[in-house]
């Protein structure tokens, strides 16, 4: 696959994303691995960055059995956040810019120092500044909301939106937190953090070495979402829609056409 071809498909996968218009599935049928794959959403991304988007982390996918169970999809991917996915705590979120969004429980590291390819667990908690109780907005660029691995990798992991809640001292023990996500009072998803790789901060450490393998090493400041606890919940406009987690608080949002 060539650099224009990489080009065209970068383009095409923003193009949708920027109008919040579905595409076809394209991976399969134009032979994309997976090291083009992410060749396509780095070069996505900078269409983003073009435009005046700041880069402001990472987000990890597919690190619980819900969430791979859910989307059919059995490997660790990531994706690269900006400043325009993010979304305030407890402010209302217009839908307008999705295609299908869906909304899923994860839990958000902030960096106090880079961190390089291959650190270990507590080498990863001692970078982390503070961490929070998060949604995270997906909302595949394919129709059906269905892909392949290649399709949702040159996507940017479905990245979309996320809102951050209040951030907290990390040197709580964040293993095992039970977790609700409600909506409209009612609870949707309930889970813990331990489905999330047995442990969170087990995503922290992938993303760090993933993100260094890929050139760009986690930086101080960048925020790194985990990954979905649970399966996701679709999102439909004038929602309330809450997470609590266990020690944490809670952070919420409503949706609005
Ligand atoms: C892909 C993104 C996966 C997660 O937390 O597992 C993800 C998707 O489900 O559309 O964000
Ligand atoms: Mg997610």
């Amino acid at each position: 696959m060539n650099p224009q071809h990489i080009a065209a498909l970068a383009e095409r996968v923003d193009a949708a994303a920027h109008h919040a218009r579905a595409i076809a599935q394209f991976a399969e049928r134009e032979g994309v691995d997976e090291a083009q794959a992410y060749a396509i959403q780095a070069a996505s991304v900078a269409r983003r960055l073009a435009r005046g988007e700041r880069r402001t982390g990472v987000k990890m996918g597919f690190t619980s059995r819900a969430k791979m169970a859910q989307m059919g999809v059995h490997d660790m991917i990531w994706g690269r956040l900006t400043d325009a996915m993010a979304e305030t705590d407890g402010a209302p979120v217009s839908l307008r810019r999705f295609v299908h969004p869906r909304v899923e429980p994860e839990l958000a590291f902030v960096l106090a120092k880079p961190l390089p390819a291959a650190v270990s667990l507590p080498e990863a908690l001692d970078a982390v500044a503070a961490i929070a109780p998060a949604l995270e907005i997906i909302d595949s660029r394919f129709d059906d909301f269905s892909f392949t691995l290649g399709d949702v990798v040159a996507d940017n992991a479905s990245s979309s939106g996320y809102v951050i809640g209040p951030w907290r001292d990390p040197r709580r023990d964040a293993a095992n937190l039970g977790l609700v996500m409600s909506m409209d009072g009612a609870a949707r998803q309930i889970g813990s953090t331990a489905a999330i790789l047995g442990h969170p901060l087990r995503s922290l450490v992938a993303a760090a070495r993933l993100s260094a393998a890929a050139g760009e090493p986690l930086q101080a400041g960048w925020i790194v979402m985990a990954g979905g606890a649970t399966a996701a919940e679709p999102l439909h406009p004038g929602r309330h829609v809450m997470l609590e987690m266990q020690g944490l608080g809670r952070v919420e949002f409503n949706t609005v056409a």
